[in-house]
């Protein structure tokens, strides 16, 4: 229903998404998407390039006057560091200028390198790293930040925070409130709401650092207000936490997503994983809230349908592949052991990969938000999501 495709190389010129299936007549601010390119350019940990780049986001198309008019989006972030990268990375014919770089030959366990010239065939590994980095995330955020727009006209919002990083922090064992993680995650340098662990968190860091390595970690992303009935059990490739996983592990460096409580349902028992279903006063009732839960532990999400609770996922960072102290490799051009190449990178980009996952659930949420209350215009959807959360009311007997 929502679709998008990015395009672009982490030092070309640009990079490019269009996203498409938003309804006409949604009010757009533009503030909000360059708010979220910045909160994704955050986080202690990261490289230089984040001092280079100020993103922002160009609207080409399908917007006009402040409101979509239901064509596609297209959207264009610059990339600053072109600027030094020209000569490497142009379309036209390689010169001999000075300025361009020799090719890279000694993959870096971990990453795309290998693989991907084992796939393409690519001699340099500059032709596979340069589209597998995580730059390309600046444009989903980018798009995510109009399906954002799209919740919030349903008052559904979405939020982050950090849980760990490496060792220190846990596993979400204590459900943070929504509200605690909105108002504080952006005021952490790490997007960490417990301020003994915040501390912790960046000496971490400091030391992965020290130690010419890097260090992965543990975020969760939230959303409220989410209706019932989004997703469906019908199909396999409809239920809404397959669809929130995909969204996740698609993320670089994501190598594992839980719902609710994630893993640790398998290691407990039923009666200490299912979310208990208790009455509410009929004055208490609302079309979001017809009956209460004695937790949320499910993560909002039961049959892979929405039930109305917040939906909560957990998305788990392997460290960044580049090391600064690298490991063995094999220089693909003389087939000899040769230590990984070094590029330019971070030491952490857990709290950016949170502020990534907000947009990726954002993507996902309005996707099923479009398919539920269908509508080509905005005006068509509220009708329709109007409609279904009445009918909920009417069931319930609730006022
Ligand atoms: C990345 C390497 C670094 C990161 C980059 C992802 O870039 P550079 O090679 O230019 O130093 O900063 O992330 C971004 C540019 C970004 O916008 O998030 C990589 O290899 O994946």
């Amino acid at each position: 229903m929502l679709r998008f495709l990015t395009a672009g190389e982490s030092h070309g010129p640009a990079l490019v998404a269009i996203l498409e299936g938003l309804p006409s007549g949604l009010p757009l601010d533009h503030d909000r998407i360059t708010s979220d390119l910045r909160r994704r350019q955050q986080g202690y940990g990261r490289g230089r390039r984040m001092s280079i780049e100020t993103d922002q986001a160009e609207i080409l198309s399908g917007v006009r006057h402040g409101r979509t008019t239901g064509a596609p989006v297209a959207l264009l972030v610059h990339n600053k560091d072109w600027l030094h990268w020209q000569s490497t990375m142009r379309a036209g014919e390689a010169d001999d200028e000075p300025g361009g770089r020799p090719p890279v030959t000694r993959p870096r366990p971990g990453h795309a390198d290998l693989s991907g010239s084992l796939k393409y065939g690519h001699r340099d590994l500059r032709d596979v790293l340069e589209r597998a980095s995580a730059r390309e995330t600046a444009a989903r955020v980018a798009v995510g930040a109009l399906a954002r727009q799209l919740l919030s006209a349903f008052s559904t919002e979405v939020a982050s925070h950090v849980i760990a990083i490496g060792g220190t922090g846990g596993d979400g064992q204590d459900e943070v409130p929504f509200d605690h993680v909105r108002d504080f995650a952006d005021h952490s340098a790490v997007r960490c709401v417990e301020a003994s662990l915040e501390r912790a968190m960046i000496e971490e860091i400091d030391r992965a650092r020290a130690a010419g390595d890097t260090v992965g970690g543990v975020f969760e992303v939230i959303g409220h207000g989410v209706p019932p009935g989004l997703g469906s059990y019908g199909q396999w490739d409809r239920r809404l936490d397959g669809r929130l996983a995909q969204a996740l592990m698609s993320i670089p460096a994501v190598k594992a997503v839980g719902i609710g409580i994630g893993r640790r349902a398998a290691a407990t028992w039923g009666s200490g994983v299912q979310d208990a279903i208790l009455p509410l006063g009929e004055d208490e009732r609302t079309a979001a809230r017809p009956v209460a839960r004695g937790s949320n532990r499910a993560g909002g999400l039961e049959g892979g349908v929405t039930n109305g609770q917040d939906v909560r996922v957990t998305g788990y960072m392997k460290p960044i592949a580049t090391l600064m102290k690298p490991l063995p490799s094999v220089d693909l051009g003389t087939l000899e052991a040769a230590p990984a190449s070094i590029e330019r990178s971070d030491v952490c980009a857990v709290p950016a990969a949170a502020v990534v996952a907000e947009a990726m659930v954002c993507l996902v949420l309005a996707d099923a938000m479009v398919e539920k209350f269908a509508g080509d215009s905005l005006e068509e959807m509220r009708r329709n999501y109007d409609g279904f959360m009445r009918e909920i009311l009417r069931r319930f007997g609730g006022s």
